[in-house]
Order: structure tokens, then sequence, then C-alpha cells
């Protein structure tokens, strides 16, 4: 009688009714922003993503579609290959790498956050290499809705799962309990931070970030309003991870991101031969349906 109460009562506005969440997960995600699940994700998937990264980093294998970037200090000191590559991009165009996007016990938390029609807009393999300095290593702490054209807010999450122990040392990810409750800030490049789209939010002083420190296989789900990013990884071991962004099939596609993301992807989408006012095309072309039925952010062939 106490539990009906409770569950009429409450009014959710971050999640869905499902079966895979406890109420108290629930509640944490609502009252946080995020919510961390331990050990959810196989070893044995993520040691093939990390093979693969590896091997695609050495060109052993070619994936067409996914981008690398790499480390702004690393790369002037003429690394190479693992030493020197901080993220593939698009990894949903990979065989293997792709598994994670569509791993069930993930997509089954995404479902009960975002609701049952699924797409991945965003998939990332990231590297932190050792030997770089602060602010090539660092992410600022941002907000992924800056970033993104979909609305409401609510209806992203993104997926984001340790493939080996991250901690403070190695440059773990931080977040700020309760921020997904604040509208987007006006984000810009922070001093000294020279990576590309490594846009942050200005008067960090003013927040007070946690560590969230992982095991192997651990993984944080995460509301696109929350502050968050990366310390530098000071140790001398790789900080490796992987992060995916799931949007509602069917939510809208909007024309408003932050402004100095705009021209970037304005750049992006003509010389991914949409054009000018390809904005649209260029984000559906990334939405690649993982359950449900497809929506207003899909089209039929967004595989290369
Ligand atoms: O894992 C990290 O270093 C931060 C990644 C991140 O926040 C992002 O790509 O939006």
């Amino acid at each position: 009688m106490e539990l009906q109460k409770r569950c009429c009562s409450r009014r959710y506005e971050y999640t869905k009714d499902s079966v895979y969440l406890t109420n108290e997960q629930r509640d944490f995600y609502e009252e946080n922003g995020y919510l961390i699940i331990r050990d959810l994700v196989d070893p044995e998937l993520l040691d093939a993503c990390k093979q693969r990264f590896i091997d695609i980093c050495n060109k052993k294998v070619q994936t067409k579609g996914v981008s690398a970037m790499k480390d702004v200090y690393l790369k002037k000191l003429g690394l190479k290959g693992e030493a020197v590559i901080s993220r593939i991009q698009n990894i949903y165009f990979d065989d293997v790498l792709s598994k994670y996007i569509t791993y069930q016990p993930i997509v089954d938390i995404v479902q009960s956050i975002i609701g049952p029609n699924i797409s991945c807009c965003h998939s990332i393999f990231m590297n932190k290499p050792p030997n770089s300095e602060k602010d090539s290593s660092r992410h600022p702490m941002h907000q992924d809705l800056y970033f993104f054209p979909f609305r409401p807010a609510n209806s992203v999450v993104a997926s984001w799962t340790a493939v080996e122990y991250v901690n403070e040392e190695n440059g773990c990810l931080f977040v700020v309990p309760k921020s997904h409750k604040m509208k987007l800030q006006p984000h810009d490049y922070p001093p000294n931070v020279e990576s590309k789209s490594f846009y942050g939010v200005q008067d960090v002083e003013n927040y007070s970030p946690v560590n969230v420190i992982m095991e192997k296989g651990d993984t944080v789900f995460f509301h696109p309003c929350l502050l968050h990013g990366s310390g530098p990884n000071a140790s001398k071991r790789y900080r490796k991870s992987l992060a995916c962004h799931y949007v509602d099939s069917n939510c809208d596609l909007v024309d408003v991101i932050g402004e100095n993301v705009r021209k970037e992807q304005k750049e992006l989408s003509e010389k991914w031969g949409y054009g000018k006012n390809g904005f649209k095309m260029f984000w559906k072309k990334k939405c690649w349906l993982v359950r449900g039925s497809p929506g207003s952010v899909n089209i039929l062939d967004n595989k290369l």
C-alpha cells in the first residue's frame, strides 16, 4: 500500500517507467542527473574493443567512417598510434566497437531513461595517453547538450564505461551532481585548451565536481545538461573508455546548438557532402537505430 502510494504520488521528470531500474536507482538519477551501475559490461567485450582500438591505431584494420583525434601536445612531439590518438568517433561504423552500442544491459537502462525507441547519435572510444600536458589531456567542464540539436533535453542520455580502472590519477570523469536541473550555460574555449571542440563553461570554481572512480566494466549514465569533464592523465597508464549518446528516435531535431559549435558542424556537414544547409541531414546520418521503431531522427541508409 505504501509502495503504491509512493509510486502514484511521485512525478518523474527525467526517467520512464520500466523494469530495469529499481526505484532507488531511478530516484538517484532524477535527483543527481547521473547513475553509476557497477560491473555492467562484460570484460571480454571490453578487451575485444580495446584490441580493436589498438588495431585501428596501428592501421592493422581500417574502418570507413570512424574518425580519429590526436592529443594536441603529443602530436607535436611526433608520437604515433595508441600513444597519441585520444579518441575515435562514430564507432557505430565498426563491426567490433559497435557491439558496445547495442549491448543489451546498457540499452535496457537507456530505455528506462529515454523510452523504447532508441537511436545512437554519437559514439566514441576514448584514450587518454600518458605523458601529455595538463591542458591537452584534460576535458573542460561542459554540458553535452551544447553540442547536440536534439530536444527536449530529457530525450538524450549518455553511457560512459571504463575499459580499464579509472581514478583521479589517470583522468577519470568528474560530474557536478544536480547540475542537470540548470539550463544550458554559455561555453567557450578555456585558456590554453587547443583541442578542437573542447568548449567549457565559465566560472568553473562556482561548481563542486565529484570524481567518478570506476573499475573496468562500471558504467555511468548521465543527462545531457549535467556538467562534467575529466582531469589530465598524470599517471604512466592509459585511460580508456567507451561512450555513447542515445536519443529518443522521435525527438525534435532543431537548428539551435551552441554558437561556437554551429560553425564547426556546418563545415563538417559540407565536408560530408550535405551542403551548407545540410545540417539536419548530417545529424540524421549519424543517428543509428538501436532499438524500437525508427522516428524523426532516422533515415534508412545511414550505414556507409
Ligand atoms: O571522458 C572524458 O574524458 C570526457 C568525455 C566527454 O565529456 C565528452 O566527450 O563529452
